[in-house]
């Protein structure tokens, strides 16, 4: 408590500090919002300490934060369509604590929401769209000046490895009790390189992505739900549109939540796999190639089977990279994830069909 009000003090408010809660659902930084009272009306702000155990080189994330956010600026008509990095006292963008901590603050969006489960077609296009537009808005931004503030985070062979070194080393000795998860990641391990060679072989182009777009990484504005401003930019880097595409149907075209345990209720829903489909290749502004559009259903099943191995592998490992609320959170999460890849595999043929609908030829 005593860390979060030294931080807070460190940056340049409106009004006199009311006090902060820890606010949101994100499983990585520790965010809080913060009310300040500003005479007849509260100033509201957004205070996170960067997670340094998986962001090595906290001061490249707020690099890739200014510049991004800077370049947003001029295509928005209002401020709470960007996000407002508030400086600290002494015009920093963040503050680095005696504990090596770093935080940062953000003006608050007012008046918006972030969907944390997808309950309406409407909301879920909504965010498409909104992701869509980001891609297309930064197509010209110069991504050799991005850091890769987590090298390799969407590399699916490297993530495998990664899984494969977790499950070698077993520290905790939960292997012997996850063997059918095992042996469902390890059997489509030919699949996992398939994006890279797309690039490789020239359809598949590097862009600027934000790598983490989940539908609680986007605010919506709270009375009309137009799409309001696309937030959580620590992943920003190259990558690919596909991966940006695959993450939010992971996540949004899930009948359930990430960490469902009844997993008879973890299905795809193929309608809103088409809505996204929609509002993202709208949002994005004609840019995407028709073989990237081709491989949308790809990026979707690699996001989905990525980050299930990213839960196991933390699972074997102790649970040290995510934040979990019981000691089988990512156990469960993992499953989820398996249980989607399943489900689209089932589904292949018709999301490739609604996919194709899109392409230019
Ligand atoms: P994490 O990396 O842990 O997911 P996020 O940056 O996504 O952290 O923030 C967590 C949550 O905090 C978001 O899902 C959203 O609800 C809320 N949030 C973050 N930034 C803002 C902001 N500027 N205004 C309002 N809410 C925000
Ligand atoms: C993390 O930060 P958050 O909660 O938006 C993770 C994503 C995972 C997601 C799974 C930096 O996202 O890669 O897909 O959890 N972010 C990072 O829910 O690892
Ligand atoms: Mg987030």
């Amino acid at each position: 408590m005593e860390q979060i009000a030294k931080a807070v003090k460190k940056f340049n408010l409106c009004g006199d500090v009311r006090g902060f809660i820890p606010y949101g659902n994100g499983h990585i930084n520790d965010t809080f919002k913060v009310v300040c009272d500003n005479g007849a009306t509260d100033r509201e702000y957004i205070l996170q300490a960067v997670n340094n155990n998986v962001f090595k080189e906290p001061e490249k994330v707020m690099e890739n934060i200014e510049k991004v956010t800077k370049y947003l600026r001029p295509f928005v008509k209002e401020d709470r369509e960007v996000l407002t990095l508030v400086p600290t006292l002494d015009g920093k963008t963040f503050y680095k604590d005696e504990n090596g901590y770093f935080w940062r603050m953000y003006d608050f969006i007012t008046d918006s929401v972030c969907i944390d489960r997808v309950e309406s077609d409407e909301d879920f296009y909504q965010s498409a769209v909104a992701f869509g537009n980001f891609q297309r808005m930064l197509s010209d931004f110069p991504a050799e000046t991005l850091h890769e503030t987590i090298p390799n985070f969407h590399n699916t062979p490297s993530r495998y490895n990664d899984f494969l070194k977790a499950l070698e080393e077993d520290k905790c000795g939960r292997a012997a009790g996850v063997k059918e998860e095992i042996e469902f990641i390890k059997a489509r391990k030919d699949f996992y390189s398939i994006l890279i060679d797309s690039n490789k072989e020239g359809v598949l182009p590097l862009r600027v992505s934000h790598n983490d777009t989940k539908s609680n990484n986007v605010m919506l504005d709270a009375k009309t739900r137009r799409p309001l401003c696309v937030i959580d930019l620590d992943t920003i880097m190259p990558g690919f549109s596909v991966t940006d595409f695959g993450d939010s149907i992971r996540f949004g075209a899930n009948t359930a939540a990430e960490d469902e345990k009844d997993l008879t209720k973890v299905n795809l829903d193929l309608h809103l796999f088409e809505i996204y489909a929609k509002g993202f290749l709208e949002g994005c502004g004609g840019q995407l190639l028709d073989s990237e559009i081709m491989l949308l259903p790809e990026g979707s099943k690699m996001m989905t089977i990525e980050c299930g191995m990213r839960f196991l592998a933390d699972y074997l490992a102790g649970d040290t990279y995510f934040k979990t609320h019981y000691p089988e959170h990512n156990l469960d999460r993992c499953r989820t994830q398996l249980k989607l890849v399943a489900e689209m595999e089932k589904n292949w043929d018709e999301m490739k069909n609604i996919v194709k609908q899109y392409c230019k030829n």
